[in-house]
């Protein structure tokens, strides 16, 4: 059964992979799984037939027989499970994974998603820059300690994993801010990430969507 997944018909920002859709399709690529995506306007993602897909109304969902998923960690430690290559076999070793997955978007994605939200909504407010070096010193923290860790290894914990996968998504949020710049393990890291075959199939098929809306 080929999945079916929901994607932003035109994304805002504008195919460079950092839309949610993005990791699943890249856990579906290094799965070698086919998968189907159904694009969504912002107002059919309110409609009736999608919010009996997903109760908030957001992209990415997943569908596979008679399954619905929703929120994109769900969704790649589904595929994750049901599919070679993205979780070690052994359990401790899974676990650890799986710990990862769970600590980018616990811990690692909030400050990041903090500052890019007060971009885009709060942007015009008077106090908009006044809030910025407290939300860029959360994420610096966060960061920080996570380039501690990860040392001069290639991956977070042995071999690639969901839970490298989950990281190097969450922190190519904090390019464009040049905040990952300051941190030249963790840049070095995320471009791992983005040299993986599966990571480029995935993100020329975002973009792909993006240059075909555009210019219809
Ligand atoms: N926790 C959920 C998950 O992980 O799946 C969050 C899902 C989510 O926020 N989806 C966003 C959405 O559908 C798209 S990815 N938003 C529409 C809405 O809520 O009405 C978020 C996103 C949007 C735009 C950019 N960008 O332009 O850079 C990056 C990320």
């Amino acid at each position: 059964m080929i999945p079916t997944i929901t994607a932003f018909e035109r994304s805002p920002d504008r195919g460079r992979g950092l839309a949610r859709d993005m990791r699943v399709r890249w856990a579906l690529e290094e799965a070698g799984q086919p998968y189907n995506v159904r694009l969504l306007s912002f107002e059919a993602m309110k409609e009736p037939a999608h919010l009996a897909l997903h109760p908030f109304g957001q992209i990415p969902t997943y569908e596979e027989g008679g399954l619905v998923l929703f929120e994109s960690g769900a969704i790649v430690f589904h595929i994750a499970e049901r599919h070679a290559g993205l979780l070690p076999k052994d359990a401790n070793a899974r676990a650890r994974a799986i710990t990862w997955m769970f600590a980018a978007l616990n811990t690692v994605e909030p400050p990041i998603l903090e500052l890019q939200v007060a971009k885009f909504v709060e942007g015009n407010e008077s106090w908009y820059e006044a809030r910025l070096p407290l939300a860029q010193q959360r994420i610096r923290a966060r960061l920080g300690e996570l380039s501690h860790h990860l040392g001069d290894a290639d991956w977070l914990d042995g071999e690639f994993s969901a839970g490298d996968l989950m990281m190097v998504a969450v922190l190519l949020r904090s390019k464009p801010s040049g905040i990952l710049d300051g941190y030249p393990n963790l840049a070095a890291y995320v471009a791992r990430g983005e040299a993986r075959p599966a990571y480029k199939r995935a993100f020329a098929a975002q973009l792909a969507v993006f240059t075909a809306t555009a210019t219809s």
